[in-house]
C-alpha cells in the first residue's frame, strides 16, 4: 500500500514537472518533458498537426468503444451471471457491420491522408532550391540558384559549446533560409543512407546514395530550428544534427552577397528582394560611406 502511494505521488510530481516544462517550451527544439509535437512553422507541419489531432480523436473513440464493449462482456456474460452460454457462432448482420464500419473509417482517414501526402511532396513553383547532402557524419548544403557552393556543417562538440548553443543540436555552419519563400529541398547522400529531419518543418526525408529526393518548406517565422539525422548511418549517426536559421528575405540576400563576394561568377546569383546589380550597387555605396 505504502509503495503504491509513493509511486503515484512520484507520478503526480513527474506530471506536474512535465506540465510546467511544456508551458515554457521553446518552439524550435525538443524540451525536457515535452508533451506533443514541436510548434509548427510551415504549412506542411500545420496540416500534419491537424491530421495528427484528427487521428487522435478517432483512435480515442475506437479505444473507448472497444474497452466499453470488453467491460460490458466481462460484467454481463461472466460465468456467475451467465452460467449457460449461448452457442451462437454466426450473425450475418453484425459481421457485415464490423467489416463495413472499419472500411468507412479507413476511407475517411485516407482522403485527408493522401491529399496531405501529395501536398508535402513538392512545392508548385519554388522560388529557390536548397541541396542537402548527407555524409558520414555531417551535412553538406548548396544553393545552386544563389551560386553558393556546397559547404559542410558539423556538430559543435561539448567542450566547444558557446553561450546559447544547444548540446547535440548546434552546428558550426547552419543552413540559412529565408522566411515566406517556397523552398525546394533536394536531398541526397554521398555515402550511406541518412535522413534530413526537421520536426518544426514537418520534414523527414531519406537521403539515398545515387538518388535525389525532393520536398519543400515555407518557413513562416524567423528563428532557429533544429533537427537530426533520422536514418541509422553508422558510428556517429547521433552526432550529425541540423540547424536551420530562418531569416528575413532581405537578410538572406545579404548573406548570399557575402558568400559570393570577391568571386568570379558566370551567372549572377538569384536574389529574392533585388537584382544582383542593385545589391552590388548598394554594397559599393555602403563601402564608400
Ligand atoms: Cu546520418
Amino acid at each position: 500500500m505504502m509503495r503504491i502511494g509513493r509511486v503515484s505521488a512520484g507520478l503526480a510530481a513527474g506530471l506536474a514537472v512535465a506540465a510546467a516544462t511544456f508551458v515554457g517550451a521553446a518552439a524550435s527544439e525538443p524540451a525536457p518533458g515535452q508533451i506533443g509535437l514541436q510548434e509548427a512553422v510551415t504549412p506542411v507541419m500545420e496540416q500534419l498537426n491537424s491530421f495528427h489531432n484528427l487521428l487522435l480523436y478517432i483512435i480515442t473513440a475506437i479505444t473507448l468503444f472497444v474497452m466499453g464493449l470488453l467491460a460490458y462482456v466481462m460484467w454481463r456474460f461472466n460465468a456467475k451471471r451467465n452460467p449457460t452460454p449461448s452457442r451462437t457462432s454466426h450473425n450475418t448482420l453484425i459481421e457485415i457491420v464490423w467489416t463495413v464500419v472499419p472500411v468507412i473509417i479507413l476511407l475517411f482517414i485516407a482522403v485527408p491522408s493522401f491529399s496531405l501526402l501529395y501536398y508535402m511532396d513538392r512545392a508548385e513553383e519554388p522560388e529557390m532550391t536548397l541541396v542537402v547532402t548527407g555524409y558520414q557524419w555531417h551535412w553538406g548544403y548548396e544553393y545552386p540558384d544563389q551560386q553558393v557552393p556546397e559547404y559542410l556543417s558539423f556538430i559543435v562538440d561539448d567542450e566547444d559549446l558557446e553561450e546559447g548553443q544547444v548540446r547535440l543540436l548546434s552546428v558550426d555552419e547552419p543552413v540559412i533560409l529565408p522566411v515566406d519563400t517556397d523552398i525546394q529541398i533536394l536531398i541526397k547522400a554521398g555515402d550511406v543512407l541518412h535522413s534530413w529531419a526537421v520536426p518544426a518543418f514537418g520534414i523527414k526525408k531519406d537521403a539515398v546514395p545515387g538518388h535525389t529526393n525532393e520536398t519543400w518548406a515555407r518557413i513562416e517565422q524567423e528563428g532557429i530550428y533544429y533537427g537530426m539525422c533520422s536514418e541509422l548511418c553508422g558510428d556517429r549517426h547521433g552526432f550529425m544534427p541540423i540547424e536551420v536559421r530562418a531569416v528575413s528575405r532581405e537578410a538572406f540576400d545579404d548573406w548570399v552577397m557575402e558568400q559570393v563576394a570577391g568571386r568570379d561568377l558566370e551567372t549572377p546569383p538569384q536574389l529574392l528582394t533585388q537584382t544582383y546589380e542593385e545589391a552590388l550597387a548598394r554594397r559599393q555605396v555602403a563601402e564608400v560611406e
